[in-house]
C-alpha cells in the first residue's frame, strides 16, 4: 500500500454512502473545471463568479437540503460535504451557497406563506433568483434581540425603516429576508429588489471574502404590502433557526479550507529542499504537519457525526454552537500554520493559503463569533447564560 491519504488518515470517506461518496465527487469535479484554476484571480479582483450560479444550480446546490420546490432533497450529510467542497476553493463559494439556501431559501421554505414558497424557491433552486438575509445592523451583531430596524403596520400593509450591514449577497440580491421588530416582537418580511425605499449598498476594502459580495440593505420608509410578511416566523427564534442550518455547513465547510491548506503544505514540504534536504523532513515541519492532520480528521469525525445526527432529527442547537466553534477555530489554524511551512511563498496569492487564512477570519465571526459559541456552550454546561 502507498502513502495514506494525509487528509483522510481515519477512512472518514468508507462511512459514507456511496451516494454521498458521488455527490461530493461531482461537485469536486465540477469545481476543480471551473472554479479553483481561477478563485485567486477572483480574490484580488473582488469579483464574485456569478457565471457559476447556473452550474451550481444544474447541481442541485442551491437550497440542496429542502425538499420540494425544485429543491435537491438531498440529506444533511450530503448538503455538508457540498460545502466543503465548495469551500476548499474559497470561502465566498460556500457563503453564497449558504445564504441562498440555508438563509434566504429556509426561511422561505420553514416559515413562508404557500405563495411566497411558489413565488420565490423554484426560482432560488434554479438560480435565476438571488436571496440575501438581512439580520445584522451597524450597531446590532451579536445582540440581534437589540435590534434597531423597525416594520410599523399600515392600512395597507408594513413600512420598514433602518439598515442592515454585512449581508452576503446583498447587491446582487432580488430578494432580501428582512428581519424587523414590530409591536409584537421580531418579525421576518421578503422585500424584493425594486421596492422603492429598499436600496443596496456594496461594502469594498475588505481583505477577507473577497470573492463575496458583502452589502448594507438601506431601508427608508420602504412601503411592503401584508403578504410580505413570514407568517410563521413569530419572534427572534425564527431567524436564530435559520441560522442553525447555515452554522451546520459551515461545520463542513471551514475543514473544505483546511483540507486545501494541508495537501498544499504536505506537497510543497516534500518539494521544498532547504540545508539540503526536503523541509517535509525536519522534525518541526513533520509536528506542523501532524497537527494539522490530527484537527481535520477529528473534525470530519466530528462533521459526520453531527450530520447524521441532523439526517435523524436529533441535532441541538448547542451541537451546531460546538461543531462551528470548533472547526472553524481548528481550520484557521491549519491555515496560518500551512502558511508558515509555505515560507514567504505563503503569502502568495499563488497558493491557495493566506486567502484561505483571511476567509476563515470571516467565517470565524460571521454566523455567530467563536465568542458567542463559546458561551452557548458554557450556558449549556452550566444552565447559566452569560451573555448579558
Ligand atoms: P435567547 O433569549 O437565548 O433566544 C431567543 C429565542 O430564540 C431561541 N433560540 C434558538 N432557536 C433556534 N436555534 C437557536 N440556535 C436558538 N438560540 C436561541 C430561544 O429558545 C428563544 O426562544 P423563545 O421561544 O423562548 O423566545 O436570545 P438572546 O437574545 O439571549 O441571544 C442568544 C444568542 C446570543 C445566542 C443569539 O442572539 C445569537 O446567536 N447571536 C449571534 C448572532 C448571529 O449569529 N448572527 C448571524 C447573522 S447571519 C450571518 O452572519 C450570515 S454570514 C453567512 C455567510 O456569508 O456564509
Ligand atoms: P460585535 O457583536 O460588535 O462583537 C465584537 C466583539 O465582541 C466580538 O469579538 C464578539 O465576539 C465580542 N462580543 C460580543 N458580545 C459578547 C459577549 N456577550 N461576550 C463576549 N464577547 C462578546 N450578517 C447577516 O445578518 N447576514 C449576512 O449575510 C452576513 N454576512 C456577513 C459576511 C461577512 C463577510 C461578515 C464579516 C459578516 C457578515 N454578517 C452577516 C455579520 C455577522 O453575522 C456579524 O459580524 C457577527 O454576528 C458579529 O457581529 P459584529 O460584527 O457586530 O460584532
Amino acid at each position: 500500500p502507498g502513502q495514506p491519504d494525509p487528509t483522510d488518515l481515519l477512512d472518514v470517506a468508507a462511512l459514507l454512502t456511496d451516494e454521498e461518496r458521488a455527490i461530493q465527487a461531482t461537485v469536486r469535479r465540477l469545481l476543480a473545471e471551473h472554479a479553483e484554476p481561477y478563485a485567486g484571480e477572483w480574490f484580488e479582483r473582488a469579483e464574485f463568479p456569478r457565471a457559476l450560479v447556473p452550474r451550481f444550480a444544474e447541481l442541485g446546490l442551491l437550497g440542496m437540503h429542502l425538499d420540494g420546490y425544485g429543491c435537491a432533497g438531498t440529506n444533511a450529510v450530503s448538503y455538508g460535504l457540498a460545502c466543503l467542497e465548495l469551500e476548499a476553493v474559497d470561502s465566498a463559494l460556500r457563503s453564497f451557497v449558504s445564504v441562498q439556501g440555508s438563509l434566504a431559501m429556509y426561511a422561505l421554505w420553514r416559515f413562508g406563506s404557500p405563495r411566497q414558497k411558489e413565488e420565490w424557491l423554484p426560482a432560488m433552486a434554479a438560480g435565476t433568483a438571488i436571496g440575501c438575509f438581512g439580520l445584522t445592523e451597524p450597531d446590532h451583531g451579536s445582540d440581534p434581540a437589540a435590534m434597531a430596524t423597525t416594520a410599523l403596520r399600515t392600512d395597507a400593509g408594513w413600512v420598514l425603516d433602518g439598515t442592515k450591514m454585512w449581508i452576503t449577497n446583498g447587491g446582487i440580491a432580488d430578494v432580501a429576508i428582512v428581519w424587523a421588530r414590530t409591536d409584537t416582537g421580531v418579525r421576518g418580511f421578503c422585500v424584493p429588489r425594486g421596492t422603492p425605499g429598499f436600496a443596496t449598498r456594496d461594502m469594498h476594502h475588505k481583505l477577507s471574502l473577497r470573492a463575496s459580495v458583502t452589502s448594507e440593505l438601506i431601508l427608508s420608509g420602504c412601503e411592503v404590502p401584508d403578504e410580505a410578511i413570514l407568517p410563521e416566523a413569530t419572534g427572534l427564534r425564527a431567524p436564530l433557526a435559520c441560522l442553525n442550518e447555515a452554522r451546520f455547513g459551515i461545520v463542513w465547510g471551514a475543514l473544505g479550507a483546511a483540507r486545501s491548506c494541508l495537501a498544499t503544505a504536505v506537497d510543497y514540504a516534500r518539494e521544498r529542499t532547504q540545508f539540503g534536504r526536503p523541509v517535509a523532513a525536519f522534525q518541526l515541519t513533520q509536528e506542523k504537519l501532524v497537527e494539522m492532520a490530527l484537527e481535520l480528521n477529528k473534525g470530519m469525525l466530528l462533521a459526520l457525526h453531527l450530520g447524521r445526527r441532523k439526517d435523524a432529527g436529533q441535532l441541538r442547537p448547542d451541537q451546531v454552537s460546538f461543531g462551528k466553534l470548533n472547526n472553524v477555530r481548528a481550520a484557521l489554524q491549519i491555515a496560518r500554520t500551512a502558511r508558515t511551512i509555505l515560507g514567504a511563498n505563503g503569502i502568495s496569492l499563488e497558493y491557495p493559503v493566506l486567502r484561505h487564512a483571511n476567509n476563515l477570519e470571516s467565517v470565524l465571526t460571521y454566523e455567530g463569533t467563536s465568542e458567542i459559541h463559546t458561551l452557548v456552550l458554557g450556558e449549556a454546561i452550566t444552565g447559566l447564560p452569560a451573555f448579558r
